[in-house]
């Protein structure tokens, strides 16, 4: 096994002690790309990073993995939002393999993954680190939770992410690196890199043998994005960063606490606090939406709606109804928001939106 530790460690003290500005942005532009060369030859061969993950089927209308030090309350939160009983203890690793539980909201099911608790150097091996981090890329959504007297935990939570490559709340980045037999990197840009001159570009690719290339870069991009890029393999998700506990903190220092961590809620999960407003903003996070079916001459189904990820179309909506009930359309009409007026005759592409009532025609 390569282990390239100690000189990753040497450039990574290198990178705190260089200040950032324009002078300095090119070397620790290379640098970063070094450092990410460097930990994939040591992930190939087997150090740190990747691995498989915990063997769980994904059911419903999306996956929610709850994330965080060991006793955050991470199986306390999974038993109260959903039917699941998962082992709930006053001493770390108390949960040992992934407990998968079946939330049931505005008409969605929603799959919540509990996990073992992950600490400093979880990325590299560390406890269950891997196998929670590799199970973490199968979610659409992640939930870093935090015990409210111990939230400087944060920072290590996020780089233990982070060097697993995964990406919370950030856009997937436009750039495409084709490789090509020879002529040399050619760069092409609709949107200014600022930070990502032509010649850094060049250096950053040739750290991973990259000599033959066309880039095309269509949308902002830092260097470490541009590394991302490189090395692809990247998971981006949506995250939300909940307190919890709170009861054990007065409600000016709780205040104080979420809006110094810019948090996206606090709760108590063993006093049921703040429960139904997490349930609402992990029903939006996954951008889910609630259609009404209708059947042509009859009533909208408004008892069960059918849920679907915002976006869709009148394609993925007769999709879920029936696998080749795309062969058999003829129309669609819709109601609500997407439609101008109601009853609206709409074909396969037209986008639908929250709480539309739509009614399919076939042949
Ligand atoms: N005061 C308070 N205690 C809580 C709350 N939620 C959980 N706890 C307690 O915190 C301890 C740890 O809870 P767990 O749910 O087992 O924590 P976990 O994150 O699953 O821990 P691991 O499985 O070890 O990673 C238990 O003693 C819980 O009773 C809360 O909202 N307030
Ligand atoms: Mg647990």
């Amino acid at each position: 096994m390569a282990d390239n530790s100690a000189r990753i460690k040497e450039l990574e003290d290198e990178l705190s002690k260089t200040p950032y500005n324009k002078r300095t942005q090119g070397h620790i532009g290379k640098v970063k790309a070094q450092i990410a060369r460097l930990r994939e030859a040591q992930e190939a061969s087997g150090g740190g990073g990747g691995g498989s993950g915990y063997q769980v089927r994904r059911t419903g209308d999306g996956t929610v993995i709850l994330v965080g030090y060991p006793s955050a309350g991470k199986s306390t939160l999974l038993n109260v939002l959903t039917n699941q009983e998962s082992e709930v203890g006053a001493y770390a690793f108390t949960t040992l393999t992934v407990i998968p539980g079946l939330l049931e909201f505005n008409g969605a099911q929603i799959q919540v993954l509990d996990v073992p608790g992950i600490v400093a150097g979880a990325a590299s091996g560390k406890g269950r680190g891997k196998e929670v981090l590799a199970t973490m890329r199968s979610a659409d959504l992640c939930i870093l939770l935090l015990d409210a007297t111990r939230t400087h935990e944060v920072k290590s939570i996020r780089k233990e992410v982070y060097d697993a490559g995964i990406r919370l709340d950030e856009p997937v980045p436009d750039v495409r690196i084709t490789k090509k037999a020879k002529d040399g990197i050619s760069i092409g840009r609709t949107v200014p890199t600022p930070e990502l001159s032509d010649e850094l570009i060049v250096d950053m690719l040739s750290t991973f043998r990259i000599f033959n290339a066309d880039v095309v870069i269509r949308s902002p991009v830092t260097a470490d994005q541009f590394i991302d890029c490189i090395r692809g393999n990247r998971k981006y998700m949506p995250s939300l960063l909940v307190v919890n506990k709170i009861d054990l903190l007065s409600p000016q220092r709780a205040e104080k606490v979420l809006s110094d961590l810019k948090a996206d809620l606090g709760i108590s999960a063993s006093q049921k606090v703040g429960i139904d407003t997490l349930k609402e903003k992990i029903f939006s996070s996954l951008h889910l939406i609630r259609v009404w079916m209708k059947e042509p001459g009859k009533d909208a189904d408004l008892e069960e709606p059918l849920i679907i990820r915002k976006g869709s179309t009148i394609r993925d909506v007769a999709a879920k109804i029936h696998r080749d009930f795309e062969r058999k359309f003829k129309f669609a009409r819709v109601t609500g928001d997407s439609a101008k007026f109601p009853n609206q005759r709409q074909g396969l592409d037209h986008v639908i939106a929250d709480n539309d009532i739509i009614e399919l025609h076939s042949r």
